[in-house]
């Protein structure tokens, strides 16, 4: 069980679930074990780059790898290609040059568990998301290399896992696609560095897809296939599951889609969220006291321009202090003096911008794969009398 968090503790920030130890791995709140889905505790998110040891998992596919032999193992550019071509991981570090960015990877269902009516999947807290600093070789020189032919549609991405899929999909292995049109594809990268240590087994080793800015489900772990399709991927991962609602916010209702009304598309990028990280509500605050309140924010479609703080439940908004612009995909950390001056219970808020004009919202979402959760997040205090 997570520690109490506050007055309430309605819902928890995380999910509710026992703590369990994975190779190379911190104690991480245990979701699902066959695939493995751990969570990262709220504490890990104290700081812009999130630990690789708490960095949560998820997979789909119980069959995952649990060891690399480097001396046999290449990462594949096959396909609608001139020219097949694979690397090894040293031909990887050697020949290109090594491309850093600083990215969020956040689960399509991170928070889902606050969905009503609840939805089938994963029962999230808030911590399905991690921002590491990700070094690898660019997508294009790699694609480059293999000189997709005339006719070339799609780009397919495979990782070294397999098992039985849902039942009846034929989906015994989890892929991806993206248009080969997508400009996203200039800003991937295929990453051997993660917070310039090796991936974990668990987070892709040797290498994963980066797609800045996207929901994690494009991230394909322990990248060995790299495939030029030309025709469009109509893989169950790709036609069926991660699809969302072609309205606004992805939103929807459970009547609606029984009606078979809603349009539904894949889900792409990762809407404009705030947290606020610390402190927890575990303890009460003396009154008078100035405390330090600190978050994180981050967007898919801009860098962070603003965060502001309620102290009185969404009344009234002041602008929270930015921390350090480590790039427009990153976590950006936010810090805000409080002094409550009288004991009492308080709510105190988050609510981020971002470059692109969105600011989160105060509403729900609700949508059958219960994805794009980002309403504004509460966080209750109790204040206590200091004499
Ligand atoms: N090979 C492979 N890659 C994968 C997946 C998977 O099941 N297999 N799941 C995707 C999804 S849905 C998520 S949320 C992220 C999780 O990344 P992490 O485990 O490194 O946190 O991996 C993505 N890449
Ligand atoms: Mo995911």
């Amino acid at each position: 069980m997570p520690s109490f968090t506050g007055p309430g503790a309605n819902p928890y920030w995380n999910s509710v679930g026992p703590y369990v130890s994975e190779p190379q791995k911190a104690p991480l709140l245990l979701l699902t074990d066959r695939g493995v889905q751990l969570e990262t505790p709220r504490s890990y998110f104290q700081t812009a780059f999130t630990p690789n040891h708490a960095f949560y998992v998820r997979w789909h596919l119980d069959g995952i790898p649990s060891a690399v032999d480097l001396k046999e193992w290449r990462l594949h550019i096959e396909g609608n290609v001139a020219k097949p071509i694979s690397f090894s991981l040293a031909e990887l570090i050697r020949k290109f040059p090594a491309e850093s960015i600083a990215a969020v990877n956040q689960c399509s269902g991170n928070s889902r568990s606050r969905l009503e009516p609840r939805v089938a999947g994963g029962q999230w807290g808030n911590g399905a998301m991690g921002n590491a600093r990700w070094t690898g070789v660019r997508l294009r020189e790699l694609l480059r290399a293999a000189a997709p032919k005339t006719g070339s549609l799609q780009i397919q991405f495979q990782g070294l896992d397999s098992g039985a899929g849902p039942e009846g999909y034929g989906s015994h292995f989890f892929l991806k696609s993206f248009d080969l049109a997508n400009p996203v594809l200039d800003e991937c990268v295929v990453a051997y560095a993660m917070n310039g240590e090796p991936l974990s087994m668990l987070n892709g080793f040797p290498v994963r897809l980066v797609v800045p800015g996207y929901f994690a489900t494009y991230w394909m772990k322990s990248l060995t296939w790299i495939r030029v399709l030309d025709k469009t991927d109509d893989n169950f991962w790709m036609k069926t599951a991660y699809r969302i609602p072609d309205t606004p916010r992805g939103n929807t209702t459970p009547d609606d889609v029984k009606a078979g009304t809603v349009k539904m598309i894949p889900i792409s990028r990762m809407p404009v969220r705030s947290f606020l990280i610390s402190p927890d509500g575990d303890a009460k605050i003396p009154a008078g006291m100035p405390v330090q309140v600190r978050g994180i924010a981050f967007s898919g479609y801009g860098g962070v321009t603003k965060v502001d703080v309620s102290v009185d439940g969404l009344k009234t908004w002041q602008p929270a202090r930015l921390g350090e612009d480590l790039g427009r995909y990153s976590f950006r950390t936010w810090e805000f003096t409080w002094k409550p001056k009288a004991p009492g219970r308080y709510t105190l808020a988050a609510r981020a911008s971002d470059s692109a004009g969105n600011a989160q919202p105060d509403e729900v979402v609700w949508n059958p794969g219960g994805y794009l959760w980002n309403r504004i997040e509460r966080q209750d205090y109790f204040v206590g009398a200091a004499e």
